[in-house]
């Protein structure tokens, strides 16, 4: 009787298992999908260099995406856009002074997908994540796809995310896939990355264009996607372990009120404090500090003097550091 139980239960699992090979869509039981208010997360990225790849690789008289800029994703996911690769686009994200492998998931990296309703699919566009040192010599992290590669997907039909793994972009928008630099471990000795690339698929099923994933399968993914947001759309990276370039996006749960944001020529920004004293600073788009002011005031005025028309405001707590993004134009 007992032996049967065990059988039974062994036989479900198998079965579970048949169906659902890897980490299963973000909200169902197993997924490792990182939500992007996630306490694990300690800083976002803030620098990237695009290399985007054509609208449509066998036809390049289409152009090149114009969905986004580098820095649509700098910052938090859903926040401030995406940014568009185009097929077989590269972007490369500079960590100063680096990310490195701890216990878990190190880094998160998020696109733009959706659930195809009814259908137990989703619209995703994939991407390779590789890592370097130096920034020359790159590491891909294995990709898996065991999705159908007969038939070519299209904008309008969906993947499966349980049958990706190690591939940016199976999880929807606000949901980051996480890489585990302990994956890596042979190649990279132990050593603090300082660069992540993120390499659009080319999801093409023909021969000249495929892209393959580590085991030589062909990894099936949207094409063609002749508009201005062709390939993979990279929203944001999110670090778990790894120590921030500039310090000016920690992630804090302090709430503070600032406006007007945009500031449309106000030149003035007021910043309200339910806390005790703090510390406001102001920095340009390149990170460096504009103004730096103590207040206990219920209510600050700040009139940063720069021309960037995107500012970081730093406000530092004794209960924490917050920062926002602030538009002026
Ligand atoms: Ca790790
Ligand atoms: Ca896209
Ligand atoms: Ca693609």
């Amino acid at each position: 009787m007992k032996i049967k139980f065990i059988y039974l239960i062994l036989l479900c699992l198998g079965t579970f298992h048949s169906k659902a090979q890897f980490a299963p869509a973000a909200g169902l039981p197993g997924s490792d999908a990182i939500h992007k208010d996630s306490s694990i997360i300690k800083f976002w990225c803030d620098s990237i260099i695009l290399q985007r790849g054509p609208v449509q690789i066998n036809d390049i008289t289409l152009g090149f995406p114009t969905i986004g800029e580098a820095n649509s994703a700098h910052g938090k996911a859903l926040e401030n856009g995406i940014v568009s690769l185009g097929d077989g686009g590269i972007a490369t994200a500079y960590f100063k002074e680096g990310v490195f492998d701890e216990e878990g998931p190190d880094f998160a990296i998020f696109e733009n997908g959706f659930e195809i309703p009814g259908t137990g699919t989703y619209h995703m566009e994939l991407a390779f994540v590789e890592v370097s040192i130096d920034g020359k010599k790159f590491y891909r992290f294995p990709a898996q796809s065991l999705n159908d590669s007969i038939n070519q997907i299209d904008n309008f039909t969906g993947l499966y995310p349980e049958k990706i793994r190690n591939l940016a972009g199976k999880y929807i928008a606000g949901y980051g896939v996480p890489f585990d630099l302990e994956e890596m471990v042979d190649s990279l000795q132990h050593q603090t990355i300082h660069y992540i690339r993120i390499v659009d698929v080319v999801g093409s099923l023909n021969d000249s264009f495929v892209s393959k994933d580590a085991f030589g399968r062909k990894i099936n993914d949207p094409f063609p996607t002749p508009y201005p947001s062709s390939g993979f759309d990279l929203d944001a990276i999110g670090i778990i372990h790894g120590k921030s370039t500039n310090a000016i996006n920690e992630v804090s749960s302090l709430s503070f009120n600032l406006y007007p944001n945009p500031m449309n020529g106000t030149k003035e920004l007021f910043i309200e404090n339910p806390y005790d004293e703090i510390v406001i600073e102001c920095f340009d788009s390149n990170g460096k500090l504009i103004q730096q002011i103590k207040s206990n005031e219920s209510k600050t005025s700040l009139k940063p003097e720069t021309s960037s028309n995107l500012i970081f405001v730093r406000i530092i707590s004794n209960k924490g550091i917050s920062t926002y993004k602030i538009q002026q134009w």
